[in-house]
């Protein structure tokens, strides 16, 4: 009962913290990728390949993937990766793994070019791929969420911003792979062609408003205040307060 009376009590609170914090959550999410527009290593003196650098871990060939300052969609420079050449369905790229909570919804994106006189050829592509991990690092399901595509017609000499939703983090979820990839898919016949594709500003990112345009999170109450707490699951609030979880629906923000 006193529980009750106090959670009606902080509701009027509750529904004027919404508008500050609907705003600075839905207008721009927190990136959780580090070095998201690969500016190291410093290509400022020429390529450097085995790149881009940590927390990315590359595969394939160092030599297929390396920052440069020739192109860059922010900042001063982006990744490069070409072929690979290791056989049809090869991929060469990296990726990073960042803590995600269960039941919290991910997305991201990034930006792919391919320049005038080295675009992609045959069925080559480039994809952005966003993965479930448990807390052992195993995928969860079978494939990863997956971008549009990026492929000979996909323009040139332009930014294309690829982007991918992974949905709803399930209950085994502890992380989130994020990963750019180009894959040698070759002419159709067997044979490998060439191209390549300069990618930048990654990001994966929890997703601050579900889908009725109200925030999907857990709220903390004190007797005089109202506690946003964007990363916090319901055992996370329960535990630390009054071990009730208190969420706030839309009918009830007035
Ligand atoms: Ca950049």
């Amino acid at each position: 009962m006193r529980i009750g009376t106090f959670m009606k009590a902080s509701l009027t609170v509750a529904a004027l913290a919404f508008g500050t914090a609907m705003t600075s959550s839905s207008v721009q999410a927190q990136n959780l990728l580090g070095n998201p527009s690969f500016e190291t290593p410093s290509a400022a003196a020429g390529d450097v390949s085995n790149a881009p650098g940590a927390p990315w871990a590359g595969f394939n060939q160092g030599t297929l993937r390396f920052t440069t300052a020739s192109q860059a969609h922010t900042g001063t420079q982006s990744v490069k990766t070409f072929g690979p050449f290791d056989g049809i369905g090869g991929g060469v790229g990296a990726n990073q793994v960042v803590p995600v909570v269960p039941g919290v919804s991910y997305s991201g994106s990034i930006f792919a070019r391919q320049i005038t006189g080295d675009v992609l050829a045959g069925l080559n592509f480039g994809a952005y791929q966003l993965q479930y991990l448990t807390a052992a690092s195993a995928p969860i399901g079978a494939s990863p969420f997956e971008s549009t595509h990026f492929t000979s017609s996909s323009g040139t000499d332009t930014w294309v911003q690829l982007s991918v939703n992974a949905g709803v983090a399930p209950a085994n979820a502890a992380f989130i792979r994020a990963q750019f990839v180009q894959v040698q898919l070759g002419d159709g016949n067997g044979n490998q062609v060439g191209g390549a594709i300069y990618w930048d500003d990654a990001s994966a990112a929890a997703l601050g408003v579900s889908n009725d345009g109200f925030p999907s999170r857990f709220w903390a109450c004190t007797e005089d205040e109202v506690i946003a707490m964007p990363n916090a699951s319901a055992a996370t609030v329960s535990d630390a307060f009054m071990n009730v979880p208190i969420r706030i629906n839309p009918s009830e923000r007035d």
